[in-house]
C-alpha cells in the first residue's frame, strides 16, 4: 500500500519510522511519503490560510495550495491517476483521499478494515478551522476520487496530523505481513465484533501479593476459553454499556 500525507507539520510523522510501521516500510509492505503543504505556496510568507467568508473566529486553509499539492501528489503514482484510482467491483477501494475532520463520519474498526484493502491512501491534514470545503467537493465530484471525511472520535484536536497517525496505525496493522507472529490479529478487541478484551497476565504468578487467576494456570483450555469469554462480556457491560446493548440486538 502506498500512503501519502500532506501537512504543514510533516515532523509529526517522524514517529512512523518506529516500530511496527517502520518495519513494514523497511520490508517494502508500505510506502509512506510525507509532503509539506507549504512547498506548493508561491508567496514570500508561504501562506496557507485566510479569513473565513461569512466571518467568525480563526482562519481557514486556502483551497489553492491544497489543489496544487493534491494534484501533484496524486499524479506521482507510478500510474498517475489510472487505473487503480477506481473502486474494484467487489467494493475494494482504489485511491482514497482521507480528510480528517471533527465533523466527519466516525473512523472505526470496520472503516479501518475496508481501507486496509485500498491500493493507495492520501491524507490531507488540515489545521486552523479546517480546509475550504470546496477541496473535498472537487476531488469527490470532479476528480472522481473516493473522498472520506473521517473523525477519530468526539473530542476536538488542533489539526488532522494526530488523527491521520491514528488511522494509519489502525489501517496498516491489518495489512497481511505487517504484524509479526507475536502480534497476531485473531481474537482481540473489536475484532470479535463489539466485545472488549478481558484482562491479561504474565509472570510472576504472584506480584505484590496479587495472584494471577488460577484458571489461567490450570492448563484446561476449555475452562480458560470460557473464563475469558465471561470476562470479556462482563468487562464490556461495565466499561461500554452501549456496546454491550448493541451486541444483544
Ligand atoms: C481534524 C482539526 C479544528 C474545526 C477544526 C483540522 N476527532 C477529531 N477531532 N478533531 C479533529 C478530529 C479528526 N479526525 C480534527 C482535522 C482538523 C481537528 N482542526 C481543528 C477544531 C475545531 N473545529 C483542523
Amino acid at each position: 500500500m502506498r500512503i501519502d500525507v500532506v501537512s504543514i507539520f510533516p515532523d509529526y510523522f517522524q514517529s512512523a519510522g518506529l516500530s511496527l510501521l517502520g518495519r513494514a516500510r523497511a520490508a517494502g509492505l508500505i510506502r509512506l511519503d510525507v509532503h509539506d503543504l507549504r512547498d506548493w505556496t508561491r508567496d514570500r510568507h508561504r501562506t496557507v490560510d485566510d479569513t473565513p467568508y461569512g466571518g467568525g473566529a480563526g482562519m481557514v486553509m486556502s483551497p489553492r495550495p491544497w489543489g496544487e499539492a493534491l494534484d501533484a501528489v496524486l499524479a506521482a503514482g507510478e500510474l498517475g491517476l489510472a487505473p487503480d484510482d477506481v473502486a474494484g467491483p467487489d467494493g475494494t477501494p482504489g485511491v482514497v483521499l482521507i480528510v480528517p475532520t471533527p465533523s466527519g463520519e466516525l473512523f472505526d474498526q470496520p472503516t479501518a478494515s475496508r481501507l486496509a484493502r485500498a491500493t493507495r491512501l492520501v491524507f490531507a491534514c488540515g489545521r486552523y478551522e479546517g480546509i475550504d470545503a470546496r477541496v473535498a467537493r472537487h476531488y469527490r465530484d470532479r476528480a472522481g476520487l473516493e473522498v472520506a471525511e473521517l473523525s477519530i472520535g468526539d473530542y476536538v484536536l488542533a489539526g488532522g496530523e494526530v488523527a491521520a497517525l491514528v488511522m494509519i496505525e489502525a489501517i496498516t496493522r491489518l495489512i497481511p505481513g505487517v504484524l509479526g507472529n507475536a502480534e497476531s490479529l485473531a481474537e482481540e478487541s473489536h475484532t470479535q465484533a463489539g466485545l472488549l478484551e478481558g484482562p491479561v497476565y504474565t509472570k510472576p504468578p504472584v506480584w505484590r501479593g496479587l495472584e494471577v487467576p488460577p484458571v489461567l494456570l490450570s492448563g484446561d483450555h476449555g475452562r480458560i476459553a470460557a473464563w475469558r469469554q465471561a470476562q470479556a462480556e462482563s468487562r464490556t457491560r461495565v466499561m461500554r454499556p452501549g456496546l454491550a446493548a448493541q451486541r444483544e440486538n
